[in-house]
């Protein structure tokens, strides 16, 4: 086996540097040039203190003006805008959920799409007090879909899978009104909240923050997750590639983009028909390449091992090879600015969900029935456009890692079960994790996700808390684009073992893993919490006591926020390395990182010193071993 080597945050940025050398080329725009041009950022609206909710204003407050002209002061602003950001965000995640629940429902046995884990539904099903006796599995799948599709807008009661949390944070939940009832009048109310004239006490608006993450991370996005898993397989240790070099010169290069892998598995699936390679062939390529970019490439990772070309802000780098023939996306996190760029080359920018319509681009319009004929007419427009490429143009950089992926938390369950020889019962373990916890084998455990934001180096801050991390023996699971970083960096091969503390060191050896686990993509995140309430309920501690933690150094999105709503809602500290437009109310900031721990246990902590982050998650971590007297 060759030796292993890192690639630095350094050698990242020299490629990117490169490619945009052949952007100046075709007067190509980019992040970099534009993030110049927007700042220093409006400072009403980095601090919160900026109201347009109503036509009265934009009100912006300051120490001469402080309130709107409806009266609002600072604090009642400052906690609306963080309400809305993360309802949009809880809408966002909990509308693909809705799509994935949609597919389910038009699963057939000689459909487009299929039920690939009879196991996880079933499960799912008796869950659901759904009847699964003598049935077929599609009747049973439709149910399930059904059901699932009512969580959305049902009159009364709250989300079914919160019963899958331990009974002490769903008392939680309870005594403080925190369960969420449907998840569209949970995104509702906090619309209705924040209305001109509705609430302007922080509190209640912070609590429906809480309420609504929760509705994602614990409603739309556990469901995205589970029905993933059952139509396109629960994902298992797999090998892959990360990073710009897994993009081929002498093939066909389509890469898929965006969240949604109803559409990314149907392009995999096809890519790989004999006919259609025959037909690159034919066009004179000598195959073709699939590669992704943000959560659908950590989909396709997970599930088949198609290689993950890079993460958010390395979208427009995919266009900037001049080897990318299509472009292909579907929703959230997809630059508007890939339109025009693509203009500037021979790409395909193919976009195919009514959600993200974009201008500059081709729109074939992808529906679960015309799946196969979507993704075959796809493909076969970027097996058309090989023959446009310009030669000169093109230059993939060299860098690639070796990534091993898919660590679902079954698959975690089962891997640690190498280290301390537990036997794992029919439904699993986490014992073994426990046993490794508790002896200080490993210290404890930090879910490290999100995206890139240009406010940070990009991938600085997440490589270089790993690393941190791994060293002091804390494992990390992650997922996003805090993922991809990991991967791309070489955080993934197993052979990373060799920067970590002895005690990881020893695990990674005996269980045969990596330091940094991919967990998926951001729906993904609740794998996250159910391995933590496993790990609750078989310690028989609660949540909030296990020397867990949560963490974004690098986010950018409405759906990070809602994501933090909810792992905080859910018991786990969690750490941002990017403040959430809250500094102008020291109310709202008091409540984020202290005051909710009276209803959930734990809070926020913002520190933009990224070493000073991984610091505070450290002791963080062992305070909590400290109160346990671990
Ligand atoms: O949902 S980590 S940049 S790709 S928002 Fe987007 Fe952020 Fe990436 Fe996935 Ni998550």
């Amino acid at each position: 086996m060759s030796e292993f080597k890192m690639t630095t945050v350094e050698e990242l940025e020299a490629a990117t540097d490169r490619l945009l050398e052949t952007g100046a080329k075709v007067g190509a725009d980019a992040w970099q040039f534009r993030v110049k041009n927007q700042t220093p950022h409006c400072k009403f609206g980095e601090t919160g203190v900026c109201c347009k909710i109503c036509t009265m204003g934009p009100c912006r407050v300051t120490k001469k003006s402080p309130r709107g002209v409806c009266g609002c002061d600072v604090h009642g602003i400052v906690a609306r805008n963080f309400l809305r950001f993360t309802a949009a965000g809880s809408a966002t995640h909990s509308d693909h959920g809705r799509e994935i629940c949609n597919t389910l429902y038009q699963t057939a046995e000689d459909g487009n799409y299929k039920v690939k884990d009879p196991e996880k539904l079933l499960r799912i099903a008796k869950e659901w007090e759904i009847d699964t006796e003598g049935r077929d599995i599609y009747d049973v799948a439709h149910d399930v879909a059904y059901t699932a599709l009512t969580e959305y807008g049902k009159p009364f009661g709250t989300q079914r899978f919160l019963k899958r949390a331990p009974k002490h944070t769903q008392e939680l939940w309870e005594k403080n009104e925190l369960a969420p009832h449907a998840i569209d009048r949970e995104v509702s109310r906090s619309l209705h909240m924040t209305h001109m004239g509705c609430s302007s006490k922080p509190a209640p608006l912070i609590k429906q923050s809480i309420r609504s993450g929760l509705a994602d991370g614990w409603g739309g996005s556990m469901m995205g997750t589970e029905f993933s898993d059952v139509m396109f397989g629960t994902p298992k240790p797999i090998d892959t590639e990360a990073n710009l070099g897994v993009m081929s010169e002498e093939n066909v290069n389509i890469v898929v983009h965006g969240h949604d892998p109803s559409l990314s598995e149907m392009i995999c699936e096809y890519a790989d028909d004999p006919k259609m390679i025959a037909y690159a062939k034919e066009k004179g390529a000598k195959g073709i390449t699939v590669s992704g970019i943000c959560c659908t490439s950590n989909e396709v990772a997970m599930r088949r091992g198609v290689p993950m070309a890079g993460n958010f802000l390395q979208q427009e780098n995919i266009v900037l090879t001049g080897a990318c023939e299509a472009i292909v996306v579907d929703v959230q996190c997809i630059f508007p600015a890939l339109g025009p760029l693509s203009k500037c080359f021979h790409t395909k920018f193919v976009t195919t969900s009514p959600v993200a319509q974009m201008p500059d681009s081709d729109f074939i319009r992808f529906d679960a029935k015309t799946a196969a004929e979507n993704a075959k007419e796809i493909i076969k427009m970027a097996i058309d456009n090989f023959e446009n490429r310009k030669p000169e143009l093109v230059h993939i950089p060299k860098l690639k890692q070796k990534a091993t992926v898919g660590y679902s938390t079954e698959a975690i369950v089962k891997v640690l079960d190498g280290v301390a020889n537990t036997q794992v019962d029919e439904m699993g373990t986490t014992k073994p994790l426990i046993e490794c916890i508790t002896s200080g084998v490993i210290r404890g455990a930090v879910a490290m996700v999100g995206c890139n934001n240009p406010k940070i180096r990009p991938d600085y801050a997440h490589v270089e808390l790993m690393k941190k991390l791994i060293a002091n023996d804390i494992i990390i699971i992650s997922s996003g684009c805090s993922a991809q970083a990991a991967a791309k960096v070489g955080l993934m091969d197993k052979r990373a073992k060799d920067l970590c503390g002895a005690g990881l060191k020893r695990v990674c050896e005996l269980a045969d893993i990596p330091p940094v686990l991919h967990m998926g993509s951001c729906v993904d995140i609740s794998r996250m919490v159910i391995l933590a309430s496993s790990l609750a309920k078989d310690s028989g501690l609660n949540i909030s006591q296990l020397p867990v933690v949560g963490c974004a150094p690098e986010w950018m999105s409405e759906k990070a926020v809602s994501i933090g709503n909810y792992v905080v809602g859910t018991g786990i500290d969690t750490f941002l390395g990017i403040d959430p437009c809250v500094s102008g109310s020291d109310e709202v900031v008091d409540l984020l990182t202290g005051g909710t721990k009276d209803w959930v246990e734990a809070s926020f902590t913002v520190e933009k010193d990224i070493d000073k982050l991984g610091d505070k998650m450290i002791e963080r971590i062992e305070e909590k071993r400290n109160a346990l007297g671990i």
